[in-house]
């Protein structure tokens, strides 16, 4: 049997994913990428799903990028088919219907930037480092780096770093917006589990209708994702949750969602 690169773990909904190569940093070959494929064709029709938490396993890097080994000798063709691959699986992700949370606990670099910039929330640890170092090696990012990361962080700070390929700490990266909270890395594992414990503890379809809310939304125009908003917001109005969520609050109790 071939070696797991990626290891599942799962708890009341939540599964954890942990990219398991840290003798090379972590980094994404075409195995990691499969193997993620195969996990999300289950994870997007699994019941009571409620959060998603990707890491790397180690205490030195989340992923060091895309392994520059193998794609050392790919061909132009070979180049277009690993990317539109791997940008497909990346979708899927982030296309994943509940929260998911990057916990970054080292190097972030190329397509591990690119891989937290998929995800919903980014956590770092204090000894995070990000960059989109491709053009050091004579490439662009991707793996959605050129376009998700100018929409995060905006294009002039984007534009700065896919061309000067510098890297940058987690203090950075919080500044920039690239993450939304820095931790001593000895406490984030703490922190994970607290963010978790607030996002499932909230409506599960209010929480899924506000991700679709902001995703579906900041590609359509002003008007059309006001609209979206308006469906979603109604559509809550259709379950148990909101009945229970705003009688908790008259009541003076907390929701049991
Ligand atoms: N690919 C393959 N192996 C890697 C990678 C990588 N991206 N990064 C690190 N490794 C390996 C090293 O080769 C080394 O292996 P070995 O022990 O066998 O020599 C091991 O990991 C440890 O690395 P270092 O000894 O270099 O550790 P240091 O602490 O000295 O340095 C760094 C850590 C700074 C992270 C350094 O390893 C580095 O610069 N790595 C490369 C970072 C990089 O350039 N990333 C971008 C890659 S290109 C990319 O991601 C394009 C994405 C688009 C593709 C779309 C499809 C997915």
């Amino acid at each position: 049997m071939s070696e797991k690169l990626i290891d599942v773990a799962e708890d009341a909904g939540v599964v954890r994913l942990t990219i398991n190569r840290p003798k090379a940093l972590n980094a994404l070959n075409s195995g990691v990428l499969h193997e993620l494929e195969t996990i999300l064709t289950e994870l997007e029709t699994r019941q009571g799903l409620r959060a998603v938490l990707i890491t790397g396993a180690g205490e030195k890097s989340f992923v060091a990028g895309a392994d520059i080994t193998e794609m050392r000798e790919k061909t132009p063709e070979e180049a277009r088919a690993f990317a539109s691959q791997a940008l497909r699986t990346i979708k899927r992700l982030e296309a994943l219907p509940v929260p998911v949370v990057a916990l970054v606990n080292g190097f972030c670099l190329g397509g591990g930037c690119e891989l937290a910039l998929a995800c919903d929330w980014a956590v770092a640890s204090d000894n995070a480092i990000f960059g989109q170092p491709e053009v050091l090696l004579g490439v662009i990012p991707g793996f959605g780096g050129t376009q998700r990361l100018p929409r995060r962080v905006g294009p002039a700070m984007a534009l700065d770093l896919v061309t000067t390929g510098r890297k940058i700490d987690a203090q950075e990266a919080l500044r920039i917006g690239l993450v939304n909270r820095v931790m001593p890395q000895a406490e984030l594992e703490g922190y994970a589990e607290e963010l978790i414990k607030q996002l499932t503890g909230n409506g599960p379809l209010a929480v899924r209708a506000a991700k679709q809310a902001v995703h579906d939304g900041m590609d359509q125009d002003l008007d059309s994702a006001l609209a979206l908003e308006t469906a979603l917001f109604a559509f809550c109005f259709s379950g148990a949750e909101q009945s229970e969520g705003m009688g908790a609050f008259v009541e003076k109790r907390k929701p049991n969602f």
